[in-house]
């Protein structure tokens, strides 16, 4: 079981932003930016790569941009990145999103 599941799960705590029937929004333990929050949906999918179901990935997507919205970092601009296996840095593997924002983003990515 994953780090995430146990979240879900309400094993272990988490700083929860925002939750719907799909997904779960809560702050990264290690944050990036000065806003940083996961989204991650209900359903254990391991990776974007092993994602199959487009209505989960959209409700993905929409909660983060409620998020975005609702921290305050729309207008400012954000960016929201799904690590995707081992060159991209994946760690825990289900599947989650990325919400930074809140400070200047440079490109591309290190
Ligand atoms: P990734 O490298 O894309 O798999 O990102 C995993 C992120 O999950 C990383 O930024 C740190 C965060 N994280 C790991 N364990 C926990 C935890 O127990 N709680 C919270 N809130 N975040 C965690």
């Amino acid at each position: 079981m994953t780090i995430f599941q146990k979240i879900l799960d309400r094993q272990i705590p988490a700083r929860s932003v925002a939750e719907d029937e799909h997904c779960l929004a809560f702050h990264d333990v290690n944050p990036q930016a000065p806003v940083h929050v996961l989204v991650i949906p209900k359903v254990a999918v391991r990776s974007l790569a092993e994602a199959t179901d487009a209505g989960m990935l959209g409700q993905v997507m929409l909660m983060a941009a409620r998020v975005a919205r609702e921290l305050g970092i729309e207008d400012s601009g954000y960016r929201v990145v799904l690590n995707t296996n081992g060159n991209a840095g994946q760690t825990v593997f289900h599947l989650h999103a990325h919400v930074l924002g809140g400070r200047v983003m440079t490109w591309p990515p290190g």
